[in-house]
């Protein structure tokens, strides 16, 4: 079984088992004896089998079980013993007088054996890694609360009957124990909550020194040359973002946010070594704007994110990026204010670096994929678009996921290399073909291929309606329909191309870093919400990271949730190492966003070698809104950039 097919049998069982014991209790009040009986057995065999689910579940890691070993279990092993000890012989005795009222403190005892195990599951739900003080001392509160309330409503009328007849000293220690037991509840209560607003921790360290605290260099200095490289021209544009009907080439308008009023924004390319110099203006959106560079590792004061490295850019103003295009790929640039709804609505283009001292290939073809509303335009293209190429010369496809979610690729008809992701070049990739490729959000693949001689077809998400056909010079004819493609196995690039040397040994690091990725309630932006969290937080409440400059940092991270997170370190390219224990074994794999599935734990690490402040959060920009983001700061980088400003 996988991780995350523990984590759902694992919750069936929790929820069985919440159900199991409120039905006990329930037909338990209602003297159905037997029915009562049996339900016991149930819930306790679900207890029992929970035991084995959160155990086998404890293989893929702490991480996942951590709230449940260290709260829930202990809390539901508790009051199932209770409750079991209690009722269990008197149910048994009681089957046989069926319509005998059921002692009081029976039913309490199983009640709140439905109470312990409904709040293991909440926890789960809603508080989730890491369990802290607070949340359990809410937790425990809530179930003793429970207990005793149930107590009183169970044993209200019995009990004035007793003590105005015979017994008038019980009501007072009675009383008294309901009374000490609410104020020992209420006040573990309200510490819990209490504790709820102590502040987080600024900064962690990953077990690296703390901040040297010498002189400090700001972000908004470590701006990028003035000038291309020797060789190199300047490559200037200027884009005015602005909201715009866009007529696809259907006819279908689209209500865009849109760069020059266009969909995508304008291409921009540039030749290794050239200088690129972008004026970005505001002519009307609302929120905000910037430019961020996905996957290029410039200087962090070209970088484009609010907050970090420069305040929005509002409606009549402007802002200059300039860096070197000094790494060669496939990259894209879109808006990091109000990036969503930003992109989703059109805010980004294409950046394509071809190398200096290389011929290209015949047909390069540059294709973000990107969906407005339920359309999806490859490039600027519904459906199907048509390029053509002799046959035998050399093809290069640019897939682009611009979406939040991932793509999955079919290249039908022709054998191909993934020759470079992330626009990183991959070593030795082999040929491969009837492959599937799943493409992160944010991600770019080269595809390379020498033409053949008959029509091949680039499926996108298995739909052959859409796509790009690849038509040899001088075909004609009807082109053939494209194959299922479903069924062809995912290339796995874990262990794609062939292994070389790396710059450091990531088993080794100088710093590690633990991202544990879930849901949860926390704040962000100073409100709480059902947030995507990062650690239990969301930005900005998340710490920072900190590093110096030279270290090898390591991250772990892990996913305990249902939603797949496409995770996107700013300024740095990562280099995987391994996936769910699995080490790599082909090329190394250099990337700016990874996809970590539902239960997975990836295991990436990176040389910090780009001073700044940066952002590391899912490039499901849903989820990014939602909390999922935090920031890599180097020691003596500040920002004066502080998150949520408007200052032009
Ligand atoms: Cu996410």
């Amino acid at each position: 079984m996988t991780t995350v097919q523990l984590i759902l049998l694992d919750h069936v069982v929790a929820l069985l088992g919440v159900a199991a014991w409120f039905a006990t209790g329930v037909t338990a009040a209602l003297r159905r004896h037997r029915l009562a009986f049996g339900l016991l057995v149930a819930a306790v065999v679900a207890t029992l089998a929970r035991l084995a689910t959160v155990a086998t579940l404890s293989g893929s890691g702490w991480w996942f079980v951590q709230e449940k070993v260290l709260l829930g279990l202990p809390l539901l092993v508790a009051a199932a013993l209770v409750a079991v000890l209690v009722a269990g012989p008197r149910l048994r005795a009681a089957r046989r007088a069926p319509g005998e009222a059921f002692p009081s403190g029976g039913l309490v005892a199983l009640l709140t054996a439905g109470y312990a195990a409904l709040a293991g599951l909440v926890v789960t739900f809603i508080a989730g890694y890491p369990l802290t003080w607070s949340t359990a001392l809410i937790a425990i509160a809530a179930v003793c609360a429970g207990a005793l309330l149930t107590s009183r409503v169970v044993t209200a009328p019995a009990t004035e009957a007793d003590d105005q007849d015979e017994a008038p000293h019980r009501l007072s220690r009675r009383g008294f124990l309901g009374i000490a037991g609410g104020a020992v509840a209420a006040g573990a209560g309200i510490t819990g909550v209490g504790l709820q607003f102590r502040s987080s921790p600024a900064v962690v360290t990953g077990g690296g020194p703390e901040g040297a605290a010498g002189s400090t260099v700001s972000v908004a200095d470590l701006r990028g040359p003035a000038t291309p490289a020797e060789g190199g021209t300047v490559r200037r544009h200027t884009l005015t973002a602005r909201t715009s009907t866009v007529d696809l080439p259907s006819g279908r308008a689209v209500e865009a946010w849109a760069f020059d009023g266009q969909l995508p924004g304008p291409a921009i390319t540039a030749t290794e070594g050239d200088l690129v110099e972008v004026t970005l203006r505001n002519a009307g959106i609302e929120d905000g704007v910037t430019l961020h560079w996905h996957g290029y590792d410039l200087p962090c004061g070209e970088d484009g994110a609010p907050g970090a490295t420069q305040h929005p850019v509002t409606p009549g103003g402007e802002f200059v990026y300039r860096f070197r295009a000094d790494q060669v790929g496939t990259y894209w640039y879109h808006t990091h204010q109000a990036s969503h709804p930003g992109v989703r609505k059109g805010l980004y283009g294409t950046l394509v670096v071809r190398p200096r001292e290389q011929a290209g290939e015949e047909l390069d073809l540059t294709l973000p994929v990107h969906t407005f509303d339920s359309t999806v335009v490859i490039g600027d293209q519904e459906g199907r678009a048509v390029h053509t190429a002799r046959p035998g010369t050399p093809v290069r496809l640019r897939l682009i996921n611009t979406d939040s979610v991932p793509h999955r690729f079919a290249l039908a008809g022709a054998a191909f290399r993934v020759a470079a992701v992330d626009g990183r070049d991959l070593n030795r990739p082999g040929e491969v073909r009837e492959v599937s490729l799943r493409l992160p959000a944010g991600g770019r693949y080269d595809l390379v291929l020498a033409m053949p001689d008959t029509p091949a077809t680039l499926v996108l998400d298995h739909d052959t309606g859409r796509g790009v056909v690849l038509r040899p010079t001088g075909h004609t004819g009807t082109d053939p329909a494209p194959p299922d493609t479903s069924g062809w196995p995912e290339l796995d690039l874990l262990h794609y191309g062939e292994p070389a040397a790396v710059p450091f040994d990531g088993g080794d690091a100088d710093r590690h870093f633990t991202i544990v990725l879930d849901r949860a309630v926390a704040m962000v932006n100073g409100r709480p919400a059902f947030a995507q969290t990062v650690d239990g937080r969301g930005f900005p409440s998340v710490p920072d990271q900190l590093v110096a400059e030279g270290d090898v940092v390591r991250y772990t991270v892990v996913n305990r949730s249902l939603e797949t997170h496409p995770w996107h370190l700013h300024g740095h390219a990562v280099l995987i190492l391994s996936r769910d224990g699995t080490r790599y074994s082909g090329s190394p794999l250099w990337v700016d966003t990874f996809d970590v599935r539902p239960g997975e734990v990836w295991e990436v690490a990176f040389q910090a070698g780009n001073p700044g402040v940066w952002m590391n959060h899912c490039h499901n920009l849903p989820h990014q809104e939602q909390g999922m983001m935090l920031r890599l700061v180097y020691d003596g980088v500040s920002t004066s950039f502080a998150h949520g400003q408007h200052a032009g």
